[in-house]
């Protein structure tokens, strides 16, 4: 009786177990079909962005659909919502060069992304976050408008993952009272002036790792100086387009032997601003891993001379990255691995061109481990980048509700078993 009882409750355990393991690994799939329930209304062409927000509560999500949604006036995003695009390129608001503004932030930790934000009106603004804090805008195009995207008296916002293109007159304008903002991961590419900051009250806002391509003005403005070009040393500050500086040195300084990606001189910005570690080549950076909605794992890839590509993460059966690197190979390249997604004891770091290893340097900072390396090849290499440890499986938290589950599982079994030892007794002891 009692074995028949273990046994059973053992199944129990078992078949609990499964079912975590089940409900985890599909984590992602109930959070979205509850959410889409509940917290995630869509607009498809032809309907309304403005009124799916006016009908919203703070928190919720917007989904719009691919397609075009031409617009004359501003949308007005006055609540804390996500307005997020099915897919960057194929989801556009377009002002149709009438409208002097096309997105209008005002509510604090709204969020922006995977939208297309195109053709303004002349003096038009693409997005304008206005009097609010901790806004989003992520993995946006703003394209064609005479600003891109305008920050006035606003604070700790984030731009990142943008391109910001083909504004006549700048692709940022900072016009006033606009402090501690991060703009990290963009393109900004073709705008007259790449970014403007118009007031000296415009302080501590820092750029890095950018890209600044083809902006005949890179920088303009008197609050120039009061921001900050750069992320420090290894992280670095930002890729310039019209930096003519060499890397044949490294170190916070940039005087010990041997190249680092970074360039060997400051690149001087507007009146006494400099970026202090100009990269030597665009960053290129790739989703490796995403957890939980809140924890993304990049992976940045910077080289002088070739496109990075076909990037794979190769957890959990071995620790490591690889991409595949084509153009003019001659040069180097510079990794920056979130060290959340994959890290190495000490100088274990083995990095392979094709099959042949090569010679590396590697550099922490608190985030991120950089690992840079020249390669000399006339034809596409695949590079694979191999560490200790990767993500583990399940989050910390899931661990937490599985370890739960089986204390649970194993009390059940041990009053299962206490219980049947009673009631055998007291069987035994009326016979
Ligand atoms: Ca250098």
């Amino acid at each position: 009786m009692v074995k028949k009882v273990k046994r059973k409750t053992i199944s129990l355990i078992f078949i609990i177990q499964i079912m975590l393991i089940l409900i985890i690994s599909n984590s992602q799939f109930f959070a979205s079909t509850s959410a889409s329930s509940n917290n995630i209304t869509a607009v498809e062409p032809g309907q309304s962005i403005q009124e799916a927000i006016n009908n919203a509560a703070d928190g919720q999500t917007i989904l719009i659909k691919k397609g075009q949604y031409d617009i004359e006036y501003a949308i007005i995003v006055n609540k804390t919502v996500t307005l997020v695009g099915e897919q960057t390129n194929e989801t556009i608001i377009d002002g149709q060069a009438t409208a002097t503004l096309i997105l209008s932030i005002l509510s604090n930790e709204a969020k922006i992304q995977n939208l297309t934000v195109r053709n303004c009106a002349t003096y038009g603004y693409g997005i304008h976050i206005k009097n609010a804090k901790k806004v989003k805008i992520q993995n946006c195009n703003i394209q064609n408008c005479s600003k891109g995207v305008v920050l006035t008296n606003s604070t700790n916002c984030e731009l990142s993952r943008n391109l910001i293109a083909d504004s006549k007159e700048c692709g940022i304008y900072f016009p006033m009272n606009s402090s501690y903002n991060l703009v990290f991961w963009n393109n900004i590419k073709n705008n007259s002036q790449a970014v403007t900051i118009g007031n000296i009250n415009c302080k501590n806002n820092t750029f890095y790792q950018n890209n600044f391509i083809q902006n005949p003005t890179q920088t303009s403005g008197f609050g120039i100086p009061n921001n900050l070009w750069d992320n420090e040393y290894p992280a670095g500050g930002n890729y310039w387009s019209s930096y003519t500086g060499i890397d044949v040195k490294n170190g916070p300084q940039q005087n010990e032997t041997g190249s680092d990606g970074i360039g060997d001189e400051s690149y001087v910005l507007y009146l006494t601003a400099e970026d202090h570690y100009p990269l030597m080549g665009p960053v290129h950076w790739f989703l490796a891993h995403q957890m939980e909605t809140s924890s993304e794992y990049y992976v940045l890839v910077s080289s002088n001379v070739s496109e990075a590509s076909n990037f794979h993460y190769g957890c959990p059966d071995e620790s490591s990255i690889s991409f595949t690197l084509t153009g003019n190979l001659n040069g180097f390249c510079r990794v920056a691995i979130s060290q959340q997604l994959l890290s190495g004891d000490g100088d274990s770091w083995l990095v392979t061109i094709g099959t042949e290893e090569t010679e590396r340097t590697v550099m922490l900072d608190t985030n991120y481990t950089y690992i840079c390396f020249a390669h000399n090849y006339s034809t596409t290499k695949t590079v694979k980048i191999q560490g200790d440890y990767c993500v583990p499986e399940f989050s910390s938290s899931n661990m937490l509700l599985f370890l739960a589950i089986t204390i649970i599982a194993l009390v059940i079994l041990k009053t299962a078993k206490t219980n049947a030892i009673t009631s055998h007794r007291k069987r035994f002891q009326k016979a």
